[in-house]
């Protein structure tokens, strides 16, 4: 849908504008001592998946204000991050939620995937809804449910999830159990969190051994007295008993209000737990909004510690996935925006003066280690990201592109209006 060839002209017509406030930025970094290419470099291959679930309009219990275009089926999901990917260059991934995006022929997809420069991020479960069909249900749980019978089906979902995402080459599971009690007295919670422990030890012993279990955490919702696993403290207790290649998830948007989340990184990465990410953001809950639309000094102060982490630790590398719900904008528009913020966050801490951080801090000069953080943080490193980006050959303003190019309109042509997207 979007060809090269319209890409390159895109830029032509906005190389002149951009070619100025890069030699603006490019000369006061080169100034402090910056290398320009290793930081090009970075930000380029820096690449973060897109959710299948996440190409749709969302909604809320209330309603749902779809606008058409919507992929229908896998194919089209990534047919659009394949759209996204070839204005941006850096949203070469999809998540893959099953039983929604189980593929009819796994060479098609992976042919499909592969032409489009699209790779397979880690595969998701599903037992927080009952499927058309199924014997149990999972109204009472899941992994944690006090019927062997409802763990057993729920533990053979996750092996086939397992066994999906080994034919398409994804090397990772995420586990967001929604286990848990809506009432004082309902669960047992020492028993509760046994039984998800044997139900995950089972599913671990399943995993490929180049594989991670990715174990997701949320302090509430849809249970609002317990969760199984409510915080990063009981996914890491999990991971910690099942073995090296089961890590704990964090998504930004599953914390109380306020949680300092960049100090739950540094910590998870000290301890070679982090696996991976769920961008979103939020300003009272689970909201899933654009990432970095709420609390981008937040955003940056994660990748701070993620910069550090991914220099100084034996953390494994990391899963970077959004996990958003797009309910007012056009789907496809907000994970540009989203993956746009990302980059700048990410830029941002690179451009961090971690030595002389350590050194104010081993000073105690608590003016300086601020003033060193929001040095980098009031950069606009805008150009320099978008310079990452044109070098792979994406479009210099991907969302101005995305207009430009009319692509919804393009995609309601063909696919009518009314196309739903499966998993909402
Ligand atoms: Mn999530």
């Amino acid at each position: 849908m979007v060809e090269i060839n319209k890409i390159k002209a895109f830029n032509e017509a906005h190389l002149s504008e951009h070619n100025r406030s890069w030699d603006f930025l490019a000369e006061s970094l080169t100034r402090k001592g910056v290398d320009l290419d290793p930081l090009i470099k970075t930000l380029g291959d820096f690449q973060i998946a897109i959710p299948s679930w996440a190409l749709g309009t969302g909604g809320t219990r209330f309603g749902r204000f779809p606008q058409g275009g919507e992929p229908s089926n896998l194919e089209d999901k990534i047919k659009d991050v394949g759209t996204l990917h070839a204005l941006n260059q850096s949203s070469g991934a999809i998540s893959l939620h099953i039983p929604w995006d189980i593929p009819k022929d796994y060479n098609a997809i992976k042919t499909l995937a592969s032409d489009l420069g699209i790779k397979f991020d880690a595969v998701n479960s599903n037992t927080f809804q009952d499927q058309p069909n199924s014997k149990h249900s999972y109204k009472f749980g899941s992994l944690s449910h006090v019927d062997a019978g409802i763990r057993r089906e729920a533990i053979q979902h996750n092996k086939e999830v397992i066994d999906h995402g080994i034919q398409l080459g994804s090397k990772a599971l995420t586990v967001w159990l929604a286990d848990g009690s809506c009432f004082a007295g309902q669960h047992n919670f020492r028993g509760a969190f046994q039984r998800t422990l044997e139900s995950l030890e089972e599913i671990y012993d399943h995993l490929p051994q180049d594989w991670k279990l990715l174990i997701e955490y949320k302090p509430y919702e849809p249970n609002f007295y317990s969760m199984v696993i409510p915080d990063w403290g009981t996914s890491h207790l999990l991971a910690s008993k099942l073995g090296d290649q089961a890590t704990t998830l964090v998504d930004l948007g599953h914390h109380l209000p306020n949680t300092n989340i960049e100090q739950i990184v540094a910590l998870l990465m000290h301890l070679k737990k982090l696996g991976g990410f769920h961008f979103n953001d939020s300003k009272y809950g689970d909201d899933d909004l654009t990432v970095g639309a709420v609390k981008p000094y937040q955003l940056f102060l994660i990748f701070c510690e993620l910069v550090q982490g991914m220099r100084e630790t034996a953390n494994p590398e990391l899963s970077w996935m959004i996990d958003a719900s797009h309910n007012l904008k056009d789907p496809m528009e907000d994970l540009l925006q989203s993956v746009e913020s990302i980059k700048i966050a990410y830029a941002r801490a690179l451009l961090v003066d971690y030595d002389g951080l350590k050194a104010a801090q081993s000073k105690h000069d608590v003016a300086a280690a601020q003033s060193i953080l929001q040095e980098a943080f009031r950069t606009d490193v805008r150009p320099l990201v978008k310079a990452s980006i044109y070098k792979k050959g994406g479009a210099i303003d991907a969302l101005e592109a995305y207009r430009y190019f009319d692509i919804r309109n393009q995609l309601i042509a063909s696919r009518g209006i009314d196309s739903q997207s499966t998993g909402l």
